[in-house]
């Protein structure tokens, strides 16, 4: 199914025919380029980027490269096929035909997941503004732009829907999702994380291999949604979704490459010394992949949660491969473990399923997270450094859910606010971490060079060589 690049608004979802609506979304469409113009990659307008720009919803050949300028970039809307006589696959209205309208008593819960989930796009973009001004490389800085645009696109499609399906309640909550802003006292982003800051690279392509994962997950419960626009856009975000995740991994990877290199010249793991020649230490990278990681098991939400129970009885939002799992897809008896701080100690306790769906999508994230952080671990120990990096205890450093405020250490044994204090600054990264990782942030944009702390990576973009103009200042 190709895409109408003719339109003002490109789409495979016939906008033409509907004029109303398509009016709707030309007068939202220049409220986002302003914004665009004041939230994107700071100073990046006039750039010509190589951007993969989604032709089709088809799994082969769906993106095309080429050098654009971003604000030009072709934003659309673009919803994989109609799967025929497709059926509600979980909760009340199980074996039921899936809905192409909303029905009128789930339409605020709808809404209310569709507007988390857009919040999440533009905010990400935001806190990634400035790092365009301290790129690692121009190849890393075009992966930073695919990211940035993509999920500008991710924001087209939640907008989509609330226009199409919510009338003018949808119309201004796309309004507000262009006028809350990450960060801001008086009018953040809905969820925690997206309201941190992404002030450098390291933590950049760890917001991309755990935040973005967060993506992923979330957007698979979607995509097994009872409403099936909503479940079609989510499952081509996916698509979009793995190179996110890509850019993390990897990122990441060469980050420890890098460092394992000079620990190796210099025959040394002494963090003061690998910082003096201007790497970043193993265990400070651990810190920060301890802050990301407990950051983004917040975003799953509370382990007890009606919400999610409610969210799945009605069909809105299924499990991480739903119609993999054995079972009734009811859960009306099912138990899930919980965690729970009591008497000093963490104990499981079991919970009614439907409950604990949150915590379940947080361990099915949990799981992903290690076999990444493993590849890291396999390229450590095939160098035959002893170091291993720990995706810490989904207990630790929690602010949401039963858990929130419970002082846990990173193994996951509760402990008092004295070991607290005394070990935190092994745990999470220092102020002082920050500062030196901040140090490193200088901008390398001559193509094919790299800075000091990353090797660069094994292949380039589409095929093309790793020291590719990937993008032309113009
Ligand atoms: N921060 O009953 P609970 C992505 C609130 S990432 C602040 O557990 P629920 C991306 C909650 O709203 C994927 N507040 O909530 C990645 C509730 O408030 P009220 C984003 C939080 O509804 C990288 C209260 O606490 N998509 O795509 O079961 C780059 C009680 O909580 C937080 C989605 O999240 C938090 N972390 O679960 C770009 C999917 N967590 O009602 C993009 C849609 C909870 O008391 N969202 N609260 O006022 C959902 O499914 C659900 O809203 C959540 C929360 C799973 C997030």
């Amino acid at each position: 199914m190709s895409i109408d690049y003719q339109q003002k608004i490109p789409n495979n979802v016939d906008l033409a025919g509907d004029k109303t609506l398509q009016r709707a979304l030309e007068h939202w469409q220049p409220e986002f380029l302003n914004w665009w113009s004041d939230m994107g990659p700071e100073g990046s307008h006039q750039y010509d980027c190589y951007l993969r720009t989604a032709t089709s919803v088809d799994q082969e050949g769906w993106a095309t490269f080429g050098y654009v300028k971003m604000p030009e970039y072709r934003w659309g809307i673009f919803l994989n096929p109609q799967v025929p006589e497709r059926k509600i696959a979980f909760g009340a209205h199980k074996g039921e035909p899936v809905w192409q309208e909303v029905p009128g008593e789930y339409r605020s819960n709808l809404r209310r997941i569709i507007v988390t989930q857009g919040d999440t796009e533009p905010a990400s973009v935001e806190q990634q503004r400035h790092l365009g001004l301290t790129a690692p490389s121009m190849y890393d800085l075009r992966n930073l732009f695919q990211v940035n645009v993509e999920e500008g696109r991710h924001l087209w499609a939640m907008v989509y829907l609330l226009h199409r399906y919510f009338g003018r309640d949808g119309r201004e909550e796309a309004e507000a999702l262009l006028e809350r802003r990450s960060g801001d006292a008086d009018n953040p982003r809905i969820l925690g994380a997206f309201n941190e800051r992404t002030p450098d690279w390291l933590s950049f392509f760890m917001f991309t291999f755990f935040t973005d994962r967060d993506g992923k997950f979330q957007l698979s419960a979607l995509t097994e949604s009872a409403f099936d626009p909503l479940a079609r856009t989510t499952q081509f975000m996916l698509t979009e979704e793995g190179h996110h995740m890509f850019v993390g991994r990897n990122g990441i990877r060469r980050i420890v490459d890098r460092t394992c290199e000079i620990m190796q010249r210099e025959r040394t793991d002494n963090p003061e010394k690998l910082r003096a020649l201007g790497v970043i230490d193993l265990p400070t990278i651990q810190r920060y992949l301890n802050f990301h990681a407990s950051v983004t098991a917040d975003l799953f939400g509370a382990d007890l949660s009606s919400n999610a129970a409610t969210f799945y009885t009605t069909g809105l939002k299924g499990r991480y491969m739903e119609s993999r799992l054995k079972d009734d897809h009811q859960l009306i008896e099912a138990t899930y473990p919980i965690l729970n701080a009591s008497s000093g100690q963490i104990v499981i306790e079991q919970a009614p399923a439907l409950n604990a769906l949150n915590e379940r999508l947080r361990d099915d994230f949990i799981k992903d997270s290690n076999s990444g952080v493993d590849a890291w671990n396999k390229n450590l120990k095939d160098r035959g450094i002893d170091f291993e990096f720990v995706v810490p205890h989904k207990a630790f450093n929690r602010q949401i859910g039963s858990l929130a405020g419970v002082k846990i250490s990173p193994e996951g044994r509760v402990i008092g606010a004295d070991e607290w204090n005394a070990h935190v600054r092994d745990w999470l990264p220092t102020p002082e971490d920050r500062a030196f990782v901040q140090s490193l942030m200088g901008r390398v944009v001559e193509p094919g060079k790299f800075a000091n702390w990353i090797s660069p990576p094994s292949s380039g973009i589409n095929g093309l060589p790793v020291e590719c103009e990937y993008v032309r200042f113009g």
